[in-house]
């Protein structure tokens, strides 16, 4: 098994590489992304490339070059800098994820793994528990080109047979890569100055609620819907989520474990972003077709968080350098 993780060095592509190098060997995992590794595990432990994945002859000699046959297609830009540089979004989201089902309709890629998000949801979709089949109507460049794929991904599979698979992810929570560009970054943002007993800035009102997911979860359901028995999907992209919660309701939580920490709420042009999306996801059919079972939920999360970060800030490395 050859496999690429395009936008590896990003926030989940940094974690699931390692995973997938732990499973299938270093060497068989080639991580590709558009800044260096900023971590030595990620540097040292299977191949790097540089690649801008819109520069689609530059995609192509990666494929031929590596005898890539399944791809986890992570680079994106996300739905806040998305706003900030739509054309930017349009490109790298959608001219990247079509370059690459081109060049898999003529090589021998055998599976490809799509992330879509719960940014293909808009302000006329259900907001509470968002069911599978509803509205797909975003407010966002990001949703528009999350939208975009998804049809996209259907009709390479339909129409040339290509096994893609994709997941609607929440919000997702991690220690290790920052996320960069989000709208749900807030909920991760406010662990790094509550393990320096410092105060934090939201950037979203303290009653604003969205569907998030630690990344253990996160990974997880990665690997597990790429091994589920074709059959068994009914769909191409499932709503998946673990937990919801408000911003003030995440804050309490770390309170309890930091005593006296403060949150400022101040909205900045995430909270319209945030407003268009689901307060709270219906994964029901991820749970009967493929067996998703979230393991952590607000209480657990918070406690690795900060034991996480806890760690990286005794050892000198609170945040992560490169
Ligand atoms: C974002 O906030 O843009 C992403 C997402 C929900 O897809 N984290």
């Amino acid at each position: 098994m050859r496999i690429l993780v395009t936008g590896a060095t990003g926030q989940i592509g940094s974690e699931l590489t390692l995973v997938l190098r732990e499973r299938y060997g270093g060497d068989a995992v080639i991580a590709a992304g558009h800044r260096k590794p900023a971590s030595a595990a990620l540097a040292s432990s299977g191949p790097f490339v540089s690649l801008d994945v819109a520069n689609r002859d530059a995609l192509a000699r990666v494929i031929r070059e590596h005898g890539i046959e399944t791809v986890y297609h992570l680079a994106a830009v996300l739905s806040a800098t998305g706003e900030q540089h739509p054309q930017r979004a349009w490109d790298v989201n959608v001219n990247g994820l079509y370059n690459l089902l081109e060049l898999a309709r003529e090589s021998g890629i055998r599976q490809i793994f799509y992330p879509s998000s719960i940014a293909v949801f808009g302000p006329r979709t259900p907001r509470d528990r968002t069911p599978q089949d509803t509205v797909l109507s975003p407010t966002t460049m990001y949703g528009v080109t999350k939208v975009t794929g998804e049809l996209l991904c259907d009709y390479y599979a339909h129409r040339f047979g290509l096994d893609i698979r994709g997941l609607r992810y929440p919000g997702i929570i991690s220690s290790e890569t920052p996320p960069g560009g989000g709208t749900t970054d807030y909920a991760v943002e406010m662990f790094y100055p509550a393990v320096e007993g410092k105060p934090y800035t939201c950037f979203v009102r303290e009653d604003t609620m969205l569907p998030m997911m630690f990344m253990p979860d996160c990974l997880q359901a990665a690997l597990d819907l790429m091994e589920a028995p074709g059959a068994k999907l009914r769909y191409r992209t499932y709503n998946i989520s673990a937990m919801s919660f408000t911003a003030g309701e995440l804050a309490a939580e770390i309170r309890k474990h930091v005593p006296g920490f403060r949150v400022e709420y101040v909205p900045d042009f995430r909270q319209a972003i945030a407003d268009s999306w689901p307060r709270s996801i219906d994964d029901s059919a991820a749970r009967t077709d493929w067996g998703w079972k979230p393991r952590y939920g607000l209480p657990e999360m918070v406690v690795e968080m900060l034991a996480a970060l806890s760690r990286r800030r005794a050892a000198g490395c609170l945040y992560p350098t490169g």
